[in-house]
Order: C-alpha cells, then structure tokens, then sequence
C-alpha cells in the first residue's frame, strides 16, 4: 500500500477520534469560502455538478463528488465522453482519464477500450497499484481483474455523423482544427445536439468538499478523430488536471497537444500560489500558449479553470466559446469564459 494511502486512512480516523469541538470549528471556518463547491467544464458541466451533488452536500469526500459527477456522464450517451463518443480515425471508441486527491495521490488510464468508466479505473489505479498510469489493453486487463466489464463502444448518432463526415477528407494532418471547430464552427457542428448534449469531448471537473479538501478528475473520448494511440491532456497528470490540496485545483480542455507542452494545469496552481486570482492565472497559462505559437493559437481552442483554498475560481481560454458550470449552496449557474483572442 502506497505510504500516502496509509497517511489518508490515519487522517480519516484522527478526524472521527477529535472532539465534537474541533469538528465544528473547522465546519464554521469553511462556510466562510463556500464550500461545498464544485466547477465542471462546458455547459453539461451543470448535470455534472448536480450529480455529484448529493455527495458534497452530504459532507462527502471531494474526490467522491468527482467520481459521482463522470459516473453520470460516462453513462450518458454522447459524442463526447464514455464508449459511445467521438472515436479515433479508424473508428475505435479509446478513453482517457485521470483523478489527484487531497493527498496528491493521482491515478490515471489512456487509450483504454470497452469500459464504460474509465474515471474510476483511474480511481483503482491510484489506490491499489503503486502506479500512476495504466494504458491501452493493459488497462483493460486492469479494469476487468478489478471488477469492471467489457462492453462494445457503440457511437452516438452525432459521434457515428460526425465520423462519416471526417471520412469524406480523412485529414491525418494534425487535425486540431476539427476540435475547435466542433467547438464554434456551427457549420461542422451544432452547438448542441438534438437531446441537448453540447458538443465537446472533455468533462474536466475540480470540487471542494464541506472539510475544504480538493480533489479532481478528468474523463475524455479525447480529440476526436485523433490518430490511433494518441494521448492527450486528459490523463496526463499537471497538464488536463493538477490539485494542490494547499493552494487550489485546474483543469483543462481542448487541444491536449498544446496542454501537455506548457504543463498546463500545473502551470496555473502554480500562479495561484504565487498569489494569482484563479481567473489571472488561467489567463497567463492561455497567453503562454499563444505567446508559443500566435499563428496556430488563432486555429485552436484550449480553455483551463480553476479554483483556490478560499472557492474563489475563474477560468481562461483561447477563443470564444469555453464555458463552466459552478454549483455551491449560493449559486448553480453556467459562465463563458473570458478568452484571449477576438474571433
Ligand atoms: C484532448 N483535451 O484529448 C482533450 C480534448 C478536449 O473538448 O478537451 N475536448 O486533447
């Protein structure tokens, strides 16, 4: 058993051993930075946040929340996420997804086939192996020994549209462009489709719980139409999700490529430590990446958010069209994303 796994159990029972005192002490304390909160990514980021819930409100653990939240959307049926989403240019439905916790224990699955939860695979990876990453069929094998079973992707009708589309040109250049399009171009792609689900790829999701622990996770079909065996951000650890129990908590969505390659998620907790508000950090961390690269920022969308110690979030991206969803005992509301270049 990993040391800090040990470290998380001796916690849980110092805390159910404290004086009734102490316990209400740290409660009132928290009601002061609004927690529980929880902030997931785009517009479905709302049912996201409803569904994880009954597990905040309930005083329930933070990563606990997370799990609820992708459980919820990994079973509904969508271009974006889970087995019936977006598949590879050869048509094969891969997964990725990751979870960091309030002790900094991550676990993570990439191009993982037929199992319709990968969010909590990665939760298995982080607390029974020594890992942090499992991929392609040895994650498979990994989720089946523990429990999870293998189903056939089936696409969407949008994702199985949307495939036969990218068909006619079958573009294996770098095809970013095709996500930001899915994003803003309505002429590639509605904005939402006919039973409301909008059209992304990525829940990105980061939540404080009533004891004012962080913990986060991501869950992706990934790129859509990506080359077989590409992994992006979202199962990358400090680039689609980073948690610093002691600072805040980031994570991204959009082209993983350009995530990766500024450590994305990491770079923002980082800001956030240097004293940076959440929504000026997001903001550095996107203007790194156009700085890179102005004229392939102008073709691409990557949004971050991010939350601090006190529940104060923001968020940044790149062009118009990242939204949010927060949810807290104030307020349950959808916000765009300010973005740094005019359209
Ligand atoms: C990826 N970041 O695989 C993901 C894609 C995404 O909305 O966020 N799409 O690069």
């Amino acid at each position: 058993m990993p040391q800090s796994i040990g470290r998380r159990k001796f916690i849980h029972l110092s805390a159910l051993s404290a004086p009734l005192f102490s316990f209400k002490e740290i409660t009132t304390k928290q009601t002061a930075v609004n927690n529980p909160i929880m902030i997931s990514t785009w517009d479905e980021g709302k049912n996201v946040n409803a569904a994880a819930w009954g597990v905040l409100s309930g005083n329930g653990r933070a990563l606990d929340g997370i799990e609820a939240g992708a459980v919820y959307i990994e079973d509904k049926i969508s271009c974006c996420v889970g087995l019936g989403a977006n598949p590879d240019r050869d048509g094969i439905v891969t997964l990725d997804a990751c979870v960091m916790d309030e002790f900094s224990n991550i676990g993570a699955v990439a191009g993982m086939e037929q199992i319709k939860h990968p969010l909590s695979v990665a939760r298995k990876v982080m607390e029974k192996t020594p890992h942090v990453l499992l991929v392609g069929d040895g994650a498979q094998q990994f989720a089946l020994e523990n429990g999870f079973t293998k189903e056939p992707a089936k696409l969407s009708e949008d994702a199985e549209k949307s495939y036969k589309e990218w068909l006619k040109k079958s573009e294996y250049k770098p095809s970013i462009n095709i996500e930001n399009k899915g994003h803003n171009d309505a002429a590639f792609a509605p904005a939402f489709f006919d039973d409301g689900t909008p059209n992304h790829d990525t829940m990105g999701m980061i939540a404080m719980d009533a004891k004012g622990n962080l913990a986060g996770g991501v869950t992706t079909s990934g790129m859509a139409f990506k080359v077989h065996g590409r992994v992006g951000d979202s199962a990358v650890i400090g680039a689609g999700l980073f948690v610093d129990n002691e600072v805040g908590a980031a994570t991204s969505s959009g082209v993983g490529e350009e995530v990766i390659r500024i450590c994305g998620t990491h770079l923002v907790v980082e800001f956030m430590r240097n004293g940076d508000t959440p929504e000026l950090a997001c903001k550095k961390a996107v203007e790194r990446i156009v700085k890179r690269n102005p004229a392939k920022a102008k073709e691409i969308q990557v949004g971050f958010v991010a939350m601090n110690k006190k529940g104060e979030y923001g968020a940044y991206a790149i062009q118009k069209g990242f939204s949010f969803a927060v949810k807290s005992n104030a307020e349950e509301k959808i916000y765009q994303s300010k973005f740094a270049l005019n359209p």
